[in-house]
């Protein structure tokens, strides 16, 4: 069973018909790139093959009606919520997710109600992106209810980066979480086997091909199934330090600030942005030189830009925990070929590129590396860059 059927065959429980269509979205890691989106910066994720499904058919009462289907097996409802009223602070939790890109797309002339159902395996709470999965589904199916098809050609039909700018709009303005555009362009923009090279200041993308298994190399995800209580808080502090120094610097956005320009910079900022603006500046440079690796085939050689990723974020930006540190660290001294927490930070998980031969030892260092400070396995899996969001066959 694939999450576009569970959601088919949850669809057809719950509503007694068959859904009009079913479509689908994944996770993402983010290879490198951290805090850098908000920035006007560089990022450089891929789609992981774990989806959100959402089956969906048209209602004529205006109403949008969500059910999930959870890890359980346990179905939770929200709604119906009319659409026409809809505003922040109108649905509450994951509901808020769904209803947000309902909120959004009314403005934009969408604005068919619909029941929804949602099926998958993106882990969640796993800064593996689990609720912009969530937002792309649905806002895939509610285009599709609407009669509006990704990449049909048609005069209506919205582009996938303005889907995701859209997404962005419900998370910012609608779930009240001042986000970047890192994860929802990855969900609707990613590729089968290529890394989303994206210039968030212009818009412009590039697949970047990552033959891992050419490479003889694996990404293993380090789930550490922990989440810290300061998330948000010190995710929107972050994001309010280094706007509040492209200010104090006379700059547009950090992105502006070259390495050869950084020193300079950092004399001319308080004493507590100095390390938030060397991160983002380090973080694009590190994009770009990753970037050219890969341009070259020297996917192996990235490592030590993994490394140093994540000790900016550790030091500089303080957004890693001891959790993601301890992952990292086993996985480099069992011979990963680098390591790096990936996503918001604060709890979730860590990624460490692995020759194939080393894999199993990195595993198992991990496991041991837990086990001896108490605290509970992570959950780990490997990764392969898998297609973006999309409308399945079912
Ligand atoms: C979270 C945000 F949603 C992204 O926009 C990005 O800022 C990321 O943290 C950090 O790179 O996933």
């Amino acid at each position: 069973m694939s999450p576009a059927t569970d959601a088919a065959a949850a669809f057809r429980e719950i509503h007694g018909r068959a859904p009009a269509g079913v479509w689908s979205a994944p996770g993402r890691v983010n290879l490198i790139g951290e805090h850098t989106d908000y920035n006007d910066g560089f990022v450089l994720p891929f789609a992981l093959p774990h989806r959100l499904a959402a089956a969906a058919a048209p209602r004529d009462d205006g109403k949008l009606a969500v059910a999930t289907l959870g890890d359980d097996n346990q179905l939770q409802h929200s709604g119906p919520l009319d659409i026409a009223s809809l505003e922040p602070g109108s649905a509450e939790g994951w509901a808020a997710y769904a209803a947000g890109v309902a909120w959004v797309l009314r403005d934009q002339g969408f604005a068919d109600g619909a029941d929804v159902v949602i099926a998958g395996d993106v882990p969640s709470g796993a800064g593996l992106s689990s609720s912009h999965a969530l937002e792309c589904a649905v806002s895939l199916a509610l285009l599709g209810v609407a009669g509006v098809e990704l990449d049909d050609g048609a005069a209506n039909t919205p582009s996938r980066p303005q889907i995701a700018r859209w997404v962005q709009r419900s998370e910012n303005d609608f779930v009240g979480a001042p986000t970047g555009l890192l994860d929802q362009t990855a969900s609707l923009c990613c590729e089968d086997s290529c890394v989303l090279f994206l210039d968030v200041r212009s818009g412009d993308m590039e697949q970047v091909p990552f033959p891992l298994a050419d490479a003889g190399v694996r990404v293993l995800i380090m789930d550490t199934r922990t989440k810290h209580s300061h998330a948000e808080g010190g995710y929107g502090e972050r994001r309010r330090g280094t706007e509040r120094a492209a200010e104090v610097l006379g700059v547009k956005a950090l992105r502006d600030i070259t390495p050869d320009g950084l020193d300079d910079a950092l004399a001319r900022l308080p004493e507590d942005l100095v390390p938030l603006v060397r991160h983002v500046v380090t973080e694009n440079q590190r994009v770009l030189d990753v970037v050219a690796l890969l341009h070259q085939g020297k996917l192996a050689e990235i490592g030590p830009y993994l490394d140093a990723s994540h000790v900016s974020m550790r030091d500089d930006y303080r957004i890693s925990t001891a959790e993601l540190d301890l992952a990292v660290d086993a996985a480099r001294s069992a011979g990963a070929l680098g390591a790096r927490m990936t996503g918001g930070g604060f709890g979730g998980s860590a990624i460490a590129l692995v020759r194939d031969e080393h894999l199993d030892a990195v595993r198992t260092a991990v496991e041991k590396a837990y086990d001896r400070a108490g605290w509970r396995r992570p959950r780990t899996f490997t990764a392969v860059p898998s297609r973006g969001a999309g409308r399945d066959e079912v």
